[in-house]
């Protein structure tokens, strides 16, 4: 099955290849797979580019977020709605109809992108973390797909996952590179450091090539070293699609939304914030961003401000977060 976009949209190309069975199978079995070449090198070019010029000040949370960049690491979250590369990969790539291939549901949306960028020598870890605590959203059907422009090793900071976790029912808590309070305010526990347990664990790990990519459940336990390469930088996009279970569910210590999204609680994912992928583009979600990059909206900055205030983070609480 092929997706139908409206002409005035690029044509999506196909994938280099689809998933194997046996890759499928080993996605169910174990959580997280590693699928060799899926990306083509102009893609991957066009990603590198893009990523450093909203790394020099183009992107969504600036150069605060989650930047630790005096430690060589560099993140962000929903470039789509600000660079075209990010927003033709989400929309109009390959992706989607791979994301449908694992998902398997009737529609696919794009949930988010967010990037990791370890410089060479960052010290930056990636704690062990599962994603599903990180979101405002509920449901099972989700995938990440996450994308190297790098050759990337064990040393270079190779992410790492426990195998068969994506089937524990314990809830870790939301850490992010740089310990945000805000994100980690929740009754759940902190995950074990697994990489000092290997011993008592399977962990998951590959030696990776530019075009090669993760794929993994929004459940399973991953996390990753700094980069201990004093010469090749890691630059990693992980690219996130929802399917047809996956509903808003607003929750304290979740990733903040800064656009406007009119979802009520228990809402299909769709709109203009997760637009719909598969079987095609709904015209009325996409148009506006394809007339242009949209910034954050101050109405839902505002909201989320005040929200972490109410929460007593900072300014005038007691607590502080890099979102304000
Ligand atoms: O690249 C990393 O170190 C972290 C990636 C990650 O946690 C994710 O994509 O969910």
């Amino acid at each position: 099955m092929s997706r139908s976009i409206p002409a005035k949209y690029p044509t999506p190309p196909s994938p280099l290849r689809y998933l194997e069975k046996k890759e499928l199978a080993a996605l169910a079995e174990d959580g997280a797979i590693c699928a060799r070449a899926l990306i083509n090198e102009e893609t991957l070019e066009r990603m590198r580019e893009a990523t450093e010029v909203v790394i020099r000040g183009d992107g969504v949370l600036g150069d605060g977020g989650i930047n630790l960049a005096d430690q060589g690491f560099h993140g962000d979250i929903f470039v789509w709605k600000l660079n075209d590369a990010f927003r033709d990969l989400a929309l109009f790539s390959s992706l989607p109809a791979l994301a449908h291939q694992v998902l398997g549901t009737e529609r696919v949306n794009f949930f988010y992108e967010q990037f990791f960028i370890k410089r060479a020598g960052s010290p930056v870890k990636t704690p062990w973390h599962q994603d599903i605590p990180f979101w405002p959203v509920a449901g099972s059907q989700i995938v990440s797909f996450w994308i190297t422009l790098d050759p990337v090793t064990r040393e270079s900071s190779g992410l790492e996952f426990v195998r068969g976790s994506h089937r524990w029912d314990e809830r870790f808590k939301a850490v992010t590179p740089n310990y945000d309070p805000y994100m980690m305010d929740s009754e759940l526990p902190p995950a074990p450091d697994f990489a000092t347990q290997r011993d008592e664990v399977d962990l998951l790990g590959w030696d990776m090539e530019p075009g090669d990519v993760l794929i993994f459940d929004p459940v399973v336990c991953h996390g990753s070293a700094g980069n201990a390469s004093n010469t090749q930088d890691r630059r990693a996009l992980a690219f996130r699609y929802s399917g047809d279970d996956v509903v808003f569910a607003p929750r304290h210590a979740t990733m903040p939304l800064l656009w406007e999204h009119g979802l009520e609680p228990g809402d299909r994912l769709g709109g203009s914030l997760f637009p719909q992928v598969w079987p095609q583009v709904i015209e009325s979600e996409i148009a506006r961003r394809w007339e242009g990059p949209e910034p954050p909206s101050p109405k839902a900055v505002g909201e989320f401000l005040k929200h972490l205030q109410d929460s007593g983070f900072g300014p005038k609480g007691d607590k502080r977060s890099i979102f304000n």
